[in-house]
Order: C-alpha cells, then structure tokens, then sequence
C-alpha cells in the first residue's frame, strides 16, 4: 500500500474521538499520554507500511507477553529501564545535582518483605551444592561523605544457576533466599555472607527471548547483586554491582553494567581471612561503599512508584 491518509482530518479527528479528548470524562493525562502513543502506532504503521498479519502477530504477542508475566522483563531488554536513568542522570546534571554511587536499573526481580538483620546478615540458606561463599562489606555515606549508620540496605540477587526465590522455575527455593534487609550499624557498616551469583538469562521459551530472537540479541545478564539504600535527608538509591570478570559485564542484555559498578572480586584463600569471617574455606571478598545524595529541594527526586511483588 502506498495511500497516505494519517495526516488527514478523517484520521486525526478519529484519534483524538478514540482517545476521549471529545469528552470531560476520564483523565486528562491518560487521554494526553494514549493520544500520543496511538497517533504514533497509526503513523508507523503507515509509514512502515505495516501489515494487518504483522499487526495481529502484535497483539497475540502482548497476550503471551502479559500472561507469561514478562513485560517488566521485555522492558529493561528494549532498554527503556536504561532510558529512565539516563532521564535522572541528565536531569541531575542540568540541576548540578551532586551524584553518589551511580544509579542505575531495578529490574523486575524485587520482593518485598525481606527479613531485617542488624548490621550483617547471611543471605543464602546454604542450599546450593555449587555456591562459593561471598563475602561482600562496605561503608553507606550520606552526600556529605560521613557514614550513615542505620541507613537500609536491601539487598538481592541470584543462585548459582540465575534464579531468584520466589521467581524460580524449579521451585527449588525457600523464601527470601537471598534477598535481606540490613541496617548499618553503628559506624554505618553493611556486611554480608551469600554465595556468588551467576548470570540471568531470560526464559528461553519466552516471549522477551522469541523479541530477542528476532532482533538478533541474546538475553543474558551478567552476574550482579541488586541494593536499594535509603536513609534520611537522602534520595533512594537504586543499584546493582556486577561481578568482575564475568564475560557479558559489558554485553548486558539489559544495559546495566555502569562504570564505578564494578568492584573488584578478591579471592581469600589465607587462613587468617578464613578464620576472621568465620568459615571453614576459601572464599571471594568483595568492599564496596554506597554513598546517597542529598534530597533536591527537600524532595526525592529518583525514587519510583511500581508495582512489586509483596511478601508476607
Ligand atoms: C534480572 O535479574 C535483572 O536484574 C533484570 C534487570 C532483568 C532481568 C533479570
Ligand atoms: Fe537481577
């Protein structure tokens, strides 16, 4: 086809009547934000010459997509996660906002309800047959520089074969495995035992990896540990570390991986660093200070609203 009809009043009246904006009803942003979204749907299909077949295909896949529960995950995949730090990055700069640990993706895998330890906490529940032992510490600063003790340290992360409790196929996890909240102690310390996580990959049956296919991409994370970290007078900061050395720390299919990120991994096999953390073996070691910033305007201006998985 190659009838041009977008710009016509037929078609431009019949959007804003199918976007409500005829009417008071309803919410002026819902009809502001659809107006735009569909009016540029309309357009590509036009200009790309999109098919009624290739259109269809469209609509089944955003049924699969919902109903297997991965539209949080296609999102970081066509890099609109990244898109939004990149908003925050951008508009700290214009403010000459002063930054702390970088910020960057949430991802879909966030379970609330963690359970709350003082100062240290062992986060995986010795299960898995191939976990070796992280050791993973570090100094929460407030934007001033100083420690923040009684700042809130969520953490979480993966097993050994890129599964999250209470998102894991095999069901082989109990309950918050790996995912705990700590309060920094009184010299604004965090500290924890897990095990070293491995990479996520994305459903290989799914609907964000069939996208992916298409594109020629793989769906592969490399591995990474998650924190929330809150305290007050600050902003919430949202981030993740990778481990070093992992192949894919800058073949992200998320686009996660950010400088200042990645600390380095320190393999301890003396045993006075055994002895010291109270282990009976080798282990890795990684410090890593999370420093906040400062609220703007008394306001914080990164923290999100989404819906996330509550458990009791
Ligand atoms: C993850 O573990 C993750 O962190 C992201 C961003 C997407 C999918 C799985
Ligand atoms: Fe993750």
């Amino acid at each position: 086809m190659s009838v041009k009809i977008f710009d016509s009043s037929e078609v431009q009246d019949f959007l804003r009547l199918a976007s409500g904006l005829d009417g008071k009803a309803g919410s002026a942003r819902a009809k502001e934000i659809i107006h735009r979204i569909v009016s540029d749907l309309y357009k590509a299909i036009e200009d790309l010459n999109i098919t009624s077949d290739e259109y269809w295909a469209g609509v089944a896949y955003l049924n699969t997509l919902g109903a297997r529960g991965e539209a949080g995950l296609l999102s970081p995949g066509l890099g609109f996660d990244r898109y939004f730090d990149m908003r925050m990055d951008a508009e700290d700069e214009s403010q000459g906002a002063k930054t702390g640990t970088p910020r960057t993706i949430e991802g879909p895998l966030y379970v609330s309800g963690a359970p709350v330890e003082q100062g240290f906490a062992r986060l995986d529940d010795g299960s898995d047959p191939n976990g070796h032992t992280l050791i993973m510490h570090g100094t929460v600063r407030g934007a001033d520089g100083a420690p923040m003790p009684g700042a809130k340290v969520e953490v979480w992360h993966c097993n050994t074969k890129g599964f999250y409790s209470h998102f894991d196929p095999t069901g082989e996890q109990t309950p918050f495995n790996m995912r705990r909240t700590i309060i920094a102690d009184a010299k604004g310390q965090y500290r924890f035992q897990s095990i070293v996580p491995h990479g996520y990959g994305c459903p290989p049956d799914g609907p964000t990896q069939q996208l992916l296919n298409l594109l020629g991409r793989h769906g592969n994370r490399p591995a990474h540990i998650h924190f929330f970290v809150t305290a007050d007078g600050h902003r919430k900061l949202t981030t993740q570390i990778n481990i070093d050395g992992d192949p894919l720390l800058n073949d992200d299919f998320a686009y996660a991986t950010r400088e200042g990120l990645v600390p380095p991994l320190f393999e301890r096999t003396d045993e006075a660093s055994i002895k010291a953390n109270g282990l009976s073996g080798p282990f890795a070691e990684i410090e890593f200070d999370l420093t906040l910033s400062a609220l703007i305007d008394g306001e914080d201006t990164q923290i999100v609203d989404r819906p996330r998985l509550a458990v009791a």
